[in-house]
């Protein structure tokens, strides 16, 4: 039985505006220039999980625990964990949405928020494989269009007995979609950190690209503030 769900991430990056109060020179900003300021601060990073094992490998980033007990989840749920980036501190909060059928309507309404998705199946379960594709349209249709992605296929831990989906199945998937690939295990902890801080320095790269463009559009000669 194949289980989908997600996970949502928002990140407040607070050291541009903190850097500026403390030299005094808040003020000095100008209306358009404090708006650019706020909204990088204040921008959310979303990261939605669809797949199987997801509760499990948000458990493992946000609590540094495991469960083999499985409680589906219920609607939506979330947890935070603070991380740091290149020297800035990052709060991310994490939704985890339920994977059933069921639960598909509210699942959906919460992508459009989304600044990055990881797609997780099961390498144990070819059927959540193959359903990668169909979440990937779905994201087509319901999330903003330049939201980063990552294909996790998640319980690598598992014996080789038991897998039915190769490595090599897995990493052709991603590059066919252009996005990075991991094997990970909410069990052993294997990937599990990469997983989150890969999509999150993904997602803060792309906000600061988006951002200089934003600024050679318009002039700011205040610009060394902001940095
Ligand atoms: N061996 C192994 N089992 C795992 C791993 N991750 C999750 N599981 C097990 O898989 C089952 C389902 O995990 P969940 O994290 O609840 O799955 P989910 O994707 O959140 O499921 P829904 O909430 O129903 O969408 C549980 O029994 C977990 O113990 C893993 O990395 N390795
Ligand atoms: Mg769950």
């Amino acid at each position: 039985m194949a289980y989908h769900g997600g996970v949502l991430v928002y990140v407040t990056v607070k050291c541009s505006i903190v850097f500026c109060i403390k030299r005094g020179r808040c003020l000095l900003l100008c209306h358009h220039q404090f708006k650019l300021a706020v909204r990088h601060l204040l921008m959310p990073i979303g990261v939605m999980i669809l797949g199987v094992g997801k509760s499990c490998l948000l458990l493992r980033f946000s609590d540094g625990s495991f469960t083999t007990s499985f409680i589906t989840t219920i609607g939506i749920d979330f947890k935070i964990r603070t991380i740091e980036l290149d020297g800035k501190r990052i709060k991310l909060q994490i939704w985890d949405t339920a994977g059933q059928e069921r639960f598909r309507t509210i699942t959906t309404a919460y992508y459009r928020g989304a600044m990055g998705i990881l797609l997780v199946y099961d390498v144990t379960d070819e059927s959540s494989f193959n359903n990668i594709r169909n979440w990937i349209r779905n994201i087509e249709q319901h999330a903003s269009d330049n939201v980063n992605k990552i294909l996790v296929g998640n319980k690598a831990d598992m014996d080789e007995s038991k897998r039915a989906v190769p490595t090599a199945k897995g990493q052709a998937l991603a590059d066919e979609y252009g996005i990075k690939f991991f094997e990970t295990s909410a069990k052993t902890n294997l990937n599990v950190e990469q997983v989150f801080f890969s999509i999150a320095t993904d997602i803060k790269q792309r906000l600061a690209e988006t951002d200089t463009r934003t600024e050679k559009k318009i002039p700011n000669p205040t610009k060394d503030w902001l940095s």
